[in-house]
């Protein structure tokens, strides 16, 4: 694209990066490539495309805009936000070793125990906002510090910088989920990470309509490494799905700003609702991790979590009275969905040392009018 004076800003960026009018007809929007395989002009030689499993234009222009986004040199798409943390696992060897926040998405949890351990790979889940905690479970063999930040379902804020520090001075390599925050709201790689994954189907994507997920790495050999995992495994997105998360891209930084808005007014009423026992969001300034959440974003988000007093029947009654807030998993969509963890999103910790509070209900505060979302709470926890 023009160069406007320096880099172009971030929303300026979501609209073009990856994504120039298409050359042979001049399609303003980058067009869905739907094919899987590609003429050759002699054996061998083609125009840098001969098979989709290995590259698809309409899945570069994905991942050229998402590298853009997250400041990074090289970005992938994958099939999930699972599949490309998977892919950041298989930088790793049997005997290797991994520390993950105590408080990881349920489906991380499940990868790293319940399949990676059979191949070899052994974790520990601490509490990472105490930095010294993972500096005490370090091992010879730790070779990735797998961070979320915010957690996912406490909204806990994680140092990158800090733990970078620790990690690379053992030699480890640091990955950061960034999917709650959304490059809008934050760039781990700035902060020192190596890599930065995303499950695109939430926020980047924006709409609910596609599962879709991405790593960004700086270093060539990182990428060298994910790119033959890419191929090797096949775990990659189709035309559509990569067309569906460009689309929802464009649109990210003003949906993240609204989406933030939103859950900052929602959190302020439930923390004045004598109903609720405690809430998480990190904007709000008694949140633990307000300080450095104000440091290291720039944008709090539109997760707000939140525990119902009455414990698990109390959260499930007012979970099943919302009306505009819909019950269901995922977030990151412009429509409000609720979540209760622990029958839900993180039913697969239930009786491990992660288990989550059966009382704790999740909020994807989506852009609707803020009035509208908190007249529905307030009918609702009139039920609690
Ligand atoms: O669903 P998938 O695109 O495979 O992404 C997995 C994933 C990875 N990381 C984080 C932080 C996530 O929240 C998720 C998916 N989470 C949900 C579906 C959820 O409701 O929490």
């Amino acid at each position: 694209m023009r160069a406007v004076s320096g880099r172009p800003r971030f929303e300026t960026r979501a609209i073009h990066d990856g994504q120039p009018p298409d050359p042979t007809t001049g399609a303003v929007i980058v067009p869905i490539y739907q094919t899987s395989t590609y003429a050759q002009e002699a054996p061998g030689r083609h125009r840098g495309y001969d098979y989709s499993r290995t590259a698809n234009p309409t899945r570069t222009a994905l991942e050229v805009a998402l590298a853009s986004l997250e400041e990074g040199a090289h970005g992938l798409a994958f099939a999930s936000g699972m599949a490309a943390i998977s892919a950041v696992t298989s930088l790793l060897n049997p005997g290797d070793h991994v520390i993950a926040p105590d408080d990881v998405y349920g489906g991380t949890y499940r990868l790293l125990v319940r399949v990676l351990e059979r191949y070899g790979l052994q974790s520990s889940f601490v509490d990472m906002t105490r930095p010294e905690q993972v500096e005490a479970v370090m091992r010879p063999q730790t070779r990735l510090v797998l961070i979320e930040t915010p957690t996912n379902p406490y909204l806990k804020i994680l140092d990158i910088a800090a733990l970078s520090t620790i990690a690379r001075a053992r030699g480890a390599l640091v990955a950061v989920d960034n999917t709650f925050a959304s490059p809008y709201g934050q760039q781990p790689l700035r902060w020192g990470a190596d890599l930065v994954v995303h499950s695109t189907t939430k926020y980047l994507g924006g709409h609910s309509d596609v599962v879709n997920g991405a790593v960004v790495v700086d270093r060539d050999d990182l990428h060298a490494g994910l790119r033959f995992h890419q191929n090797a495994v096949g775990a990659v997105p189709g035309p559509f799905d990569c067309w569906l998360v460009l689309r929802g891209i464009k649109t990210v930084g003003v949906r993240m700003r609204q989406h933030a808005a939103n859950a900052a007014a929602v959190a302020a009423y439930l923390a004045s609702h004598p109903r609720i026992e405690r809430v998480f969001y990190p904007g709000l300034s008694d949140h633990p991790g307000h300080a450095l959440a104000a440091r290291q974003m720039t944008c709090f988000g539109g997760m707000v979590s939140c525990v119902v007093r009455g414990g698990a029947e109390a959260a499930v009654r007012v979970a099943s009275a919302t009306r505009l807030f819909i019950l269901a998993e995922s977030l990151g969509g412009v429509e409000s969905l609720l979540d209760h963890p622990a029958s839900m999103t993180h039913a697969s910790l239930a009786g491990s040392p992660l288990q989550v509070d059966a009382g704790l209900l999740r909020l994807s505060v989506g852009i609707e009018h803020v009035d509208d979302l908190i007249a529905d709470l307030d009918q609702a926890l009139a039920r609690a």
